[in-house]
């Protein structure tokens, strides 16, 4: 496509890098230092992780514009996500964007989605701005780091002008960059200049009419679905008269209800948006992330956004429990099917398939982290469901062999832990292929391993080094399927009846195994009390009273104290549950069980007995 003129007004960066490098954090100081906040006014920290979950978390789960005005230069942000199951995010927010930075923690160095962000953003040539990030941090190690930066865009086949990246160094909680380590920085100026002298201004053909492809959607209680993206071309008024060009060439016609552009932190309303700008377009329901929107005399699609296949499954289906209803609003399966469907429309990255059985739905996205979000957003809607254990997607090569994910994992750890964390990997089909032992009592370690092998280990990795090993993995391809392992040595512990667990009955449990319920909690048969010491399930009474007669007139036992349980995450429970058992989750709730429960059981033994006398007459 030709495209002759740019538009000097106008920068476009997305901030990139590595989970925990500083993103968010610096996106403040640069609002900061913009003159968006009124003196003195109070601000949160981490103002752009606006989600509930992402400030509980601390991390940010969804890509967010934002602008800031510097030189009469309107600078369109787009914070990311650095979290590798959230790398959709930021193959769509690069979508919208002409240049990128690219923030490195001064200590911690490149790591793996570091790699991910760069390579998407090479391969998009868009120019990057290298921030040596945390400069403060009394480990941080400049130079080295930066070589290592180096080695990394000659990893990823960058050419001589990609080499050739401006760089900075940074203390982005402070607001402060500066060109050398010598020199002190005050403040961000010296970024801003990068940004508008490096970043170039969005291109568009001064010939083509007006073209923008939605990449992100919003919602406004007023007026209703917002398709954000990029004006590739063309300018736009709000009273021009649209269509949405949407998958498989579906045409909806678009009057626009109001035509809006970022301004700081919020949209302001605009009479006409200008080529290279990010706009913000409503006036129908229809809109899908990928759609080009344009003027109803010229509709011509622009490429639809593209991002990595699935590479994680896991199973979704309706709460069967006998407790099913009593804490959730929320548990119809044809719900639960909307719901999963309004999610593959706000995240590329997610993808839902029907099954023969209508309660039950396959959600695939990148990885078990993505599906544990999606869950406890959906419980936090009201939602009740059950879930399955993630597990892999796996393909099958010309031949019909079977391939699986194979990741690369890095992992930092102190040298004395070396020998249990090689050998859990490599029970768990792990190969080594580097070790770099630094002298300072830590080793750095490669493995090629299987993902399934790293669903659930991280938590086995953090007590096996006591805390302080750091593991990270970024996915490698599809290979040859390596083997099965072993995923859980020990059964489950399972209530054989309906009631309530009561204290005297757990006590007596606990030399069984691990309870994961406290006393008082209600149970139903089938549902998993605790992990088993030996590999096989067990069915237990955790209601069994102590007879009275046993007990002290003040009908207090005081024998019966039970070892405090800590409460199951979500994420634990994903992870802990084997392939015939399931999560219940409801808003109050996180609740283990086996999936068929024998009281279903021998209505479904007896449905097939029916079936059974029935065919033979
Ligand atoms: N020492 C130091 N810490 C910093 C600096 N900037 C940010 N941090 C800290 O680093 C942590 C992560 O900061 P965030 O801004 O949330 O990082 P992020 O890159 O947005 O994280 P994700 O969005 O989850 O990938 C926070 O605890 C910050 O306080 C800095 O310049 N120096
Ligand atoms: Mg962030």
């Amino acid at each position: 496509m030709k495209k002759t003129a740019v538009n000097e007004k106008i920068r476009n960066i997305a901030i990139i890098a590595h989970v925990d490098h500083g993103k968010t954090t610096l996106v403040d100081a640069m609002f900061r230092q913009s003159g968006t906040f009124r003196e003195g006014q109070q601000v949160d920290e981490r103002i752009m992780d606006s989600m509930d979950l992402e400030r509980e978390r601390g991390i940010t789960i969804s890509a967010k514009n934002c602008s800031v005005v510097r030189d009469n230069t309107k600078i369109n942000i787009l914070d990311t996500p650095g979290h590798a199951d959230f790398g959709a995010e930021v193959e769509r927010a690069l979508s919208m964007v002409d240049g990128a930075i690219l923030l490195v923690d001064a200590s911690e160095g490149p790591l793996p989605q570091t790699r991910f962000v760069l390579k998407k953003t090479l391969e998009k040539r868009l120019k990057v701005i290298v921030v040596l990030n945390k400069i403060d941090r009394p480990d941080a190690r400049c130079e080295e780091v930066l070589d290592e930066v180096y080695d990394l865009f000659i990893d990823l086949d960058a050419d001589e002008e990609q080499l050739d990246f401006p760089f900075l160094y940074a203390v982005g909680r402070d607001g402060i960059a500066q060109a050398t380590l010598e020199e002190e920085g005050k403040n961000l100026d010296l970024l801003f200049d990068k940004i508008l002298n490096e970043i170039p201004p969005p291109s568009y053909d001064p010939e083509a009419p007006f073209q923008m492809l939605v990449a992100d959607l919003g919602h406004s209680d007023y007026i209703g679905k917002l398709a954000i993206g990029k004006i590739l071309n063309g300018g736009v008024d709000a009273k021009d008269k649209l269509v949405c060009l949407g998958d498989d060439d579906v045409r909806t016609r678009l009057k626009v209800s109001k035509l809006q552009v970022y301004n700081g932190l919020a949209f302001s309303g605009v009479d006409s948006a200008e080529p290279g700008d990010i706009a913000v377009i409503s006036g129908t329901e229809e809109f899908e992330i990928g759609d080009t929107i344009c003027k109803e005399e010229s509709p011509l699609a622009l490429p639809r956004i593209s991002v990595d296949d699935p590479t994680v499954s896991m199973r979704f289906s309706i709460n069967n429990s006998p407790l099913a209803g009593t804490e959730g609003k929320i548990v119809q399966s044809s719900k639960i099917r909307e719901r999963l469907i309004k999610e593959t429309l706000l995240n590329v990255a997610i993808k839902v398939e029907l099954t023969e059985d209508r309660d039950c739905f396959i959600v695939k996205g990148r990885g078990e982290f993505q599906m544990a979000i999606l869950v406890e957003t959906m419980r936090r809607e009201g939602f009740e469901l059950c879930v399955g254990r993630p597990e892999v997607i796996y393909k099958k090569d010309e031949n019909g062999n079977r391939l699986e994910p194979i990741e690369k994992l890095f992992v930092d750890c102190d040298e004395s832990f070396m020998g249990v964390v090689t050998e859990k990997l490599s029970l768990r089909k792990g190969k080594m292929i580097n070790l770099v032992n630094n002298g300072r009592g830590r080793v750095n370690m490669e493995f090629s391993i299987p993902s399934r092998s790293l669903i659930g280990y991280r938590d086995e990795f953090l007590t096996d080094t006591k805390g302080t090993g750091i593991m990270n993995s970024l996915f490698s391809g599809y290979e040859a399927f390596r083997g099965e392992f072993p995923t859980r040595f020990t059964g489950s512990i399972v209530s054989d009846r309906n009631g309530k667990a009561v204290p005297y009955a757990l006590y007596n449990l606990e030399p069984r195994g691990r309870l994961v319920i406290p006393p008082g909690v209600p149970v139903y048969e089938g549902m998993i009390v605790g992990e088993h010491n030996k590999d096989q399930d067990i069915n237990v009474n955790p209601c069994k009273e102590k007879k009275l007669t046993n007990m002290r007139a003040s009908g207090k036992d005081e024998s019966t104290i039970c070892t405090p349980v800590k409460p199951m995450t979500l994420e634990h429970a994903m992870n802990f549950i084997r392939d015939d058992e399931r999560v219940e989750v409801t808003p109050l709730s996180i609740r283990l069980r086996k999936s068929v429960l024998s009281m279903q059981k021998r209505h479904q033994l007896r449905g097939q007995k029916f079936k059974e006398l029935n065919a033979q007459g």
